[in-house]
């Protein structure tokens, strides 16, 4: 489906008279909300490919339909998202999901569609066909030199696939861990763990990242090799500065303080990237922002402190990611709505009187540090982020158009009612 530009102005024009009362409020402080509006304009949250199709548990998967059965087609069903928001200018591959077949090809249409390939993924947590050893037991982890060596060259292989399409850095991401007590000597399984990276870490191109993603449980029970930020962080550590830790929302314990680790983190200046998601009890992968909207402005209120103290490029210099999928909506619409809560958690995090809340810290004056930071919660900065998409070329209303459009049952016709995307 082709989006044109003329396509979204006009569907704007319907919703401008209403867009400009909704700003109106915000034109009076024009010196605060100038750089905001800039800032989420620049600011690009990048699609995973394995979200765009429904994801499914343990129980049972239900296709919604018009599912991209191909690498050409998931670029262009980001290229959609990215048409109507502006602000997902950026795709995550998933090695062996996505390999590309004609590399040429696959880098134009992703010019074309003004996308860029954030970091790839490699994947130990399942066996593929025809491969000679099995990760039931772990990969880079495992007792068996082989299989150690059939996962490194693996990573290796992504790296690779990667450098060809523009990529910077490769996420890993282990499954490996115990189930039971007495099964993993931990000390052997991090030591093997780290030498294992430590190859995989020395095939990193000069401009590469590799980000070290932890996982507290699932799908091992009792113990998980990369469990937590801390072995994250001393993975890094002891890998070098190319090496750094990437928080996925939905890895913690419940009731983590999620954005004291991002905080401690960029400190360190072990920070990699993100991927966002929502959750309500583990790895729940639901729509960011709809369950602990809180949560996830607090986060970027660190976020947003911490690469300001080490002037960081808020655009640039972390990966941001979405790492979402569910069951019950459409995978495009979803990624509409995380993308914004996204966006809404950054502007208000913009918004924090900083000084202020140091003053408020500095005096001990808890009730003050609570309302600067509640107070802009409260803000519905909505507007904003829509001027952002207004000036960018998006539509006001992203998810509004999709259904105007009727996207889902155009894909359907298109691709079928039954695809299933790769990889799921
Ligand atoms: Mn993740």
């Amino acid at each position: 489906m082709n989006l044109t530009p003329d396509l979204i102005a006009d569907y704007n024009d319907g919703l401008l008279a209403r867009h400009r009362r909704t700003l109106a409020p915000w034109t009076d402080s024009l010196e605060q909300t100038e750089p905001v509006i800039q800032k989420l304009i620049d600011f690009q949250i990048a699609i995973p490919s394995w979200a765009l199709g429904t994801g499914g548990t343990r129980f049972g998967r239900f296709s919604g339909g018009g599912e991209p059965g191909s690498l050409t087609e998931k670029l262009d069903d980001v290229g959609m998202l990215h048409a109507l928001n502006r602000s997902s200018g950026a795709i995550s591959l998933h090695i062996p999901w996505d390999i590309p077949t004609d590399v040429n090809a696959v880098r134009q249409q992703a010019e074309r569609l003004g996308l860029r390939f954030d970091a790839v993924n490699s994947n130990t947590f399942q066996d593929q066909t025809g491969q000679s050893e099995s990760y039931k037991f772990g990969s880079l982890q495992h007792t068996d030199g082989g299989v150690r060596r059939q996962a490194i060259d693996h990573n290796i292989e992504v790296i690779r696939h990667g450098e060809t399409l523009g990529s910077k850095a490769l996420t890993v991401w282990l499954s490996d861990g115990s189930c039971f007590p007495g099964q993993l000597n931990f000390r052997q399984a991090f030591a093997r763990t780290l030498a294992s990276l430590g190859e995989i870490y020395d095939a990193l191109p000069a401009d590469w990242k590799v980000y070290v993603e932890y996982k507290a449980f699932e799908p091992n029970f009792y113990s998980m090799t990369v469990g937590d930020w801390g072995s994250s962080y001393l993975y890094a550590s002891k890998l070098g500065p190319k090496a750094y830790t990437l928080v996925d929302l939905g890895h913690h314990l419940p009731n983590a303080n999620i954005e004291q680790i991002v905080a401690i983190l960029l400190h360190e200046g072990k920070l990699g990237g993100f991927h966002f998601n929502d959750s309500k009890y583990g790895d729940d992968d639901l729509t960011a922002g709809s369950i602990k909207p809180y949560q996830l402005f607090l986060i970027f209120n660190e976020l947003v402190d911490g690469m300001d103290a080490r002037q960081m490029n808020h655009a640039n210099d972390l990966g941001w990611m979405i790492d979402a999928s569910h069951n019950v909506k459409d995978p495009l619409e979803d990624l509409l709505q995380s993308v914004e809560a996204i966006q809404i958690a950054y502007a208000q995090a913009l918004l924090v009187d900083r000084a202020a809340l140091e003053d408020a810290r500095q005096n001990n004056d808890v009730v003050q540090a609570q309302e600067i930071l509640q107070d802009v919660f409260r803000t519905d900065v909505r507007p904003l982020v829509a001027e952002a998409r207004l000036r960018a070329g998006a539509a006001l209303d992203p998810l509004g158009l999709f259904r105007q459009l009727d996207v889902r049952e155009k894909l359907i016709q298109e691709r079928g009612a039954k695809t299933i995307a790769t990889g799921l």
